[in-house]
């Protein structure tokens, strides 16, 4: 189902956003998802003070070739960024809905081995099972701290794979936090593909090889930043994410990015220094930001998160007068 705040102002633009929406597969779980929202929502708004609320995106999006899905083009990202952002924000005071991809990176799991199930734990000779010694601090740190995000009503994380699921999911969240004003921000890290195969024109059966090489049409994804904004969510502090290969042409297209899709700030960051600095592009200058070489645990996810709570803070407040 397509949600547009005001049918009347339907733009070619629009139609080709209805029209991607209408053939994506309907979500398996809306009505959980939707409930879940809506309690992590009114949760942290009160009477009182509304919290500030961040959706942080992370991962990629993949695009299916088939219905039954046994192949499908992936974009590439760990999730660490959306990951430890994320920690940043819960630490500054906010609550967050952790939109990711399966299997990559969450917070408060940084400092656990990729396969921590298998590492982490052993078996005793009475058959107990026990955390092995070296991990036991870091286990310990990441289900305290995870726990109190989670049961503190600060983390809510919603999993999804598809380009289909995200950008569903990606509409109820903006569409369910519209109430919280400009105490909303996006946070867009996940990588999201640029091209898609639309449901209905998609083989069902897992296709055939053996009769020579593989034609695929595929359609441009409708880019969903200008609707976010204008529509969906139009109080958010919206901040997307550019990824380049090529450090020439990264500062233009993210500052393109930026006034095309009227983005508060768009991070620009080129693939191979993403860990170590990122520039945040905003309509009065482009900010450096750089990871904390002095100090090996450090991320440049701390200063950026840093930088942009504060342009967030001056949002809220020119809002509000
Ligand atoms: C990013 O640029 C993220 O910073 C990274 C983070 C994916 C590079 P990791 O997850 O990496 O820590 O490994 N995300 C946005 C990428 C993207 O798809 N941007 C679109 C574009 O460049 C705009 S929405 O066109």
């Amino acid at each position: 189902m397509f949600y547009a705040g005001n049918r009347e102002m339907d733009s070619p633009l629009n139609s080709e956003i209805e029209s991607f929406f209408d053939s994506a597969p309907p979500l398996n779980d809306r009505a959980a998802i939707s409930e879940k929202l809506k309690e992590f929502i009114a949760l942290n708004s009160s009477e009182s003070g509304t919290r500030r609320v961040a959706c942080v995106t992370s991962g990629g999006t993949t695009v299916p070739l088939e219905q039954r899905c046994v192949r499908y083009i992936d974009n590439f990202s760990s999730g660490h960024r959306g990951a430890a952002s994320t920690e940043h924000l819960i630490k500054m005071g906010y609550a967050v809905i952790f939109l990711y991809r399966r299997g990559t990176c969450e917070p408060y799991c940084s400092s656990l081995p990729d396969d921590a199930f298998l590492e982490c734990f052993e078996v005793t000779k009475e058959s107990a099972v026990q955390v092995c010694q070296p991990y036991s601090e870091a286990v310990k740190r990441a289900i305290r701290d995870h726990h109190a995000a989670v049961a503190g009503g600060l983390l809510l994380k919603l999993p999804f794979t598809t380009i289909f699921e995200y950008l569903q999911m990606l509409q109820m969240i903006a569409v369910s936090s519209r109430s919280l004003g400009p105490c909303s921000m996006f946070y867009l890290a996940a990588a999201v593909s640029d091209f898609y195969v639309p449901w209905k024109s998609m083989a069902e059966h897992k296709i055939q090889s053996g009769s020579g090489p593989l034609d695929i049409q595929l359609l441009q994804v409708p880019k969903m930043l200008s609707v976010l904004r204008k529509e969906w969510a139009p109080m958010a502090f919206c901040i997307s994410f550019k990824l380049e290969t090529d450090a020439e042409i990264l500062l233009e297209k993210a500052d393109m990015a930026r006034k095309k899709y009227g983005m508060h700030a768009v991070v620009a960051n080129e693939l191979l220094s993403r860990k170590e600095q990122v520039v945040v592009v905003t309509n009065n200058g482009k900010i450096p930001v750089y990871r904390d070489k002095t100090s090996s645990d450090s991320d440049v996810e701390k200063p950026l998160t840093k930088l942009l709570v504060d342009r967030h803070s001056v949002y809220i407040k020119d809002s509000n007068t």
